[in-house]
């Protein structure tokens, strides 16, 4: 059965391992193998927003990732690719939805905590509002399934509670998506805090490796990422989480099993695992790194993918909030 697939990434930064393990290699696999689906794709540059961005920066951010989308497998053809700024039902359908979710269900997003405690006083109203606007950018376009990492399971979940509780009061206009998490690689660690995400926004450039980081980059990286304190090559995310971050990202890059990558390296401590660890890295990194190199150079072809992408989601997204308005009351049509 046709399914509609929607999912999305921040221009907050440079993408990592992280981002392409858990979300973009889902895509570009499901994208293969379920060719009947409806995929689209967004940068969600209202989201990066959230926190303090350089204007010059974030628009160079947002090309790139578009560029790496396509580079890391994404077919044009297949996929609908676009900037959510570009559609601004995105923003209306938040504002709506601001006005229809509790704010006690906000308040309880783990999300919210962690990175206000980091913004401390910059923390804007746009952070607390983030998860409002990740359910318009879903609901907008009646979306089955949305293919994420982990972290974005509670801001799913939510989603879904919003949709439902929007049907109830005005009639049946959204329809409940589901969260797909790959359990394996849905949750890449930091190189440098085993306990602690991989993310764009961590201050450490050590803790990831960046999508279009060198090769004598990625090498350095995973050579100095810590690692538990004996010395075997064995997956226990309890007992040593620093191997099993580093086996899940290899056992992730090469399609190898993690009990064979384990029975490889009985008897051989890490140096060795590791060094074969960067090659894995380096090898899977390098033609999306060629394919990047190309694309964005080709204006042209970017700004047509995003010209279509735009297109074809307005057309959908309007119908939608033309069902939304009319339910709830607003506008006027005489
Ligand atoms: N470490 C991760 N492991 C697996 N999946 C991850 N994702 C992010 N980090 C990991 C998944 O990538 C998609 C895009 O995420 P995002 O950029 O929109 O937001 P995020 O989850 O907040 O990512 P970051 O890297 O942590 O960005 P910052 O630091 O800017 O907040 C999502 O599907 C996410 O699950």
């Amino acid at each position: 059965m046709k399914q509609i697939v929607f999912s999305a990434i921040q221009p907050s930064g440079d993408l990592h391992i992280g981002n392409l393990i858990g979300a973009i290699r889902q895509w570009v696999k499901m994208q293969k193998e379920q060719k009947d689906n409806e995929y689209i794709f967004s940068v969600v540059d209202l989201h990066a927003i959230t926190v303090k961005q350089d204007p010059a920066v974030l628009k160079e951010k947002i090309l790139e990732v578009v560029a790496i989308y396509l580079a890391s497998g994404l077919d044009e053809k297949k996929s609908r690719i676009f900037v959510q700024s570009e559609n601004p039902d995105h923003a209306n359908l938040a504002w709506i939805f601001d006005c229809v979710t509790p704010f006690s269900w906000l308040k309880k997003m783990t999300q919210f905590k962690d990175k206000s405690l980091k913004q401390k006083e910059n923390t804007t109203v746009g952070l607390f509002n983030y998860p409002a606007l990740m359910a318009a950018d879903i609901l907008l376009y009646d979306t089955d399934v949305v293919p994420v990492g982990e972290d974005q399971q509670q801001h799913i979940e939510l989603t879904r509670n919003i949709a439902e509780r929007f049907n109830k009061r005005f009639g049946e206009v959204f329809k409940l998506p589901k969260g797909l998490i790959d359990k394996t690689t849905a949750r890449i660690m930091s190189l440098q805090d085993p306990l602690r995400k991989m993310s764009k926004s961590d201050a450490n450039e050590s803790s990831r490796v960046n999508l279009l980081d060198d090769k004598d980059v990625i090498v350095k990286k995973i050579m100095r990422a810590v690692t538990d304190s004996d010395t075997k090559v064995l997956y226990d995310r309890e007992k040593k989480p620093a191997i099993s971050n580093l086996l899940a990202i290899f056992s992730s890059l090469s399609g190898r099993s993690v009990q064979d990558i384990e029975r490889e390296y009985v008897g051989q401590g890490y140096g060795k695992f590791k060094k074969d660890l960067a090659e894995v890295v380096v090898n899977a990194l390098l033609p999306i790194q060629e394919r990047y190199n190309k694309l964005i150079k080709d204006k042209d072809y970017l700004k047509k993918v995003l010209n279509d992408g735009k297109e074809y989601v307005y057309k959908k997204s309007s119908s939608k909030m033309k069902q939304v308005k009319e339910a709830m009351g607003l506008g006027v049509r005489l």
